[in-house]
């Protein structure tokens, strides 16, 4: 008997994981082609061909490149023909093991520019704080944060020294658990606020949580839902964060920017997430960037800026403007740099 229900539970469980799959496939997009859209003078990036997954411009026109061989690289938006550098990274951390993600810049009351990286060495999630020197173009290693929140860390958003959101992408660190809550919508992941006097989740309910940004008036954070397709719109409150509505995009949203002259939000978006998970090199996956025009506005206008169905950019995950000109990131392919 206790056997039989064992069983029928089980199968009941393996029936509802199969119709989850198939619904879950099916939101996956996996057909789904782009209509190609390019803006003018566009040129891949040399020495960027391994991925570049997040990028952050600073005012000046810096932009730091996170990149997958455990690099950041430096590049001036100003230049006519920007090249591509890499910040030599000083000792007193293990560089063997230093694997970046989302990165986010801070500049204090002094101009010195800090770079927060979010590192995941050996699967664990940390956070790592760098100085930048400019004129010796390296990276000063500061300081290491961990805490027991700090799991499964995708991007941050700095706010003020050692403060900042950081999201969180899936609850379960174990692949197939994480895996099944994805298939199983369960809406764990979440966004945390991290300073040296509190940490605490300060919103949930998403289904894996990705890109974070704030608006330039710091008063509203952004955060991509990738699973869920859409982004998230916050009023900040203190530290306190409070919905204030949901923008569907109905495509893959990874990480977010905001553009520094209009306060656009830009999307680095999957078109076909299917292609990126069982990938083809004959049918490779697209790339697609959004922008969303006036998000705190009563209708946000989406327009799409890049899209390309792989033959030139593939698994695009962030876009970056700076004054007429974009980097498009990507997860493992290159990176492409047009005018607008
Ligand atoms: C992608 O688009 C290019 C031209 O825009 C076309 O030549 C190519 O066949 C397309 N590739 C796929 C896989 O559809
Ligand atoms: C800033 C940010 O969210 N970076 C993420 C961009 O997307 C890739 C792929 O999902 C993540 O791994 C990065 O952490």
């Amino acid at each position: 008997m206790g056997k039989l229900v064992v069983l029928t539970v089980l199968g009941v469980g393996l029936a509802l994981i199969g119709e989850r799959f198939l619904a879950f496939r099916g939101k996956m997009n996996a057909f789904r082609e782009v209509e190609p859209v390019e803006p003018q003078n566009c040129h891949l990036i040399e020495g960027l061909e391994n991925g570049s997954e997040d990028i952050d411009i600073l005012p000046s026109g810096l932009a730091f490149i996170s990149n997958k061989p455990g690099k950041i690289f430096l590049m001036d938006m100003n230049e006519q023909n920007p090249k591509a550098q890499p910040l030599q990274i000083s000792d007193g951390f293990d560089k063997e093991l230093f694997n970046p993600h989302g990165i986010s810049t801070f500049i204090d009351k002094d101009h010195t520019v800090y770079l927060y990286v979010v590192n995941h060495p050996h699967m664990k999630s940390t956070v790592e704080i760098f100085k930048f020197e400019e004129q010796q173009r390296s990276l000063i290693h500061l300081k290491t944060i961990k805490h027991e929140l700090l799991k499964s860390v995708n991007d941050i958003v700095v706010l003020g020294p050692e403060q900042f959101y950081a999201t969180r992408d899936h609850y379960f660190t174990n692949f197939f658990l994480s895996l099944l809550e994805m298939l199983l919508d369960l809406r764990w992941s979440y966004v945390l606020f991290y300073s040296p006097r509190e940490v605490k989740v300060a919103v949930t309910g998403f289904i894996s949580a990705n890109g974070i940004t704030i608006s330039l008036d710091k008063k509203y954070v952004y955060v991509a839902d990738v699973a869920a397709k859409n982004i998230h719109i916050m009023e900040k409150h203190n530290w306190d964060l409070t919905p204030l509505k949901v923008i569907y995009l109905g495509t893959f949203v990874d990480n977010l920017t905001v553009d520094p002259d209009s306060g656009d939000i830009l999307a680095g978006c999957h078109p076909n997430a299917m292609k990126l998970l069982m990938y083809n090199p004959e049918d490779p996956p697209g790339s697609e960037v959004l922008r969303i025009h006036n998000a705190l506005s009563e209708k946000p206008r989406v327009s799409t800026v890049y899209a390309n169905n792989g033959s030139v950019l593939q698994g695009s995950t962030v876009a970056s403007v700076y004054h007429g000109k974009i980097l498009i990131g990507t997860i493992f392919h290159k990176t492409l740099y047009c005018e607008l």
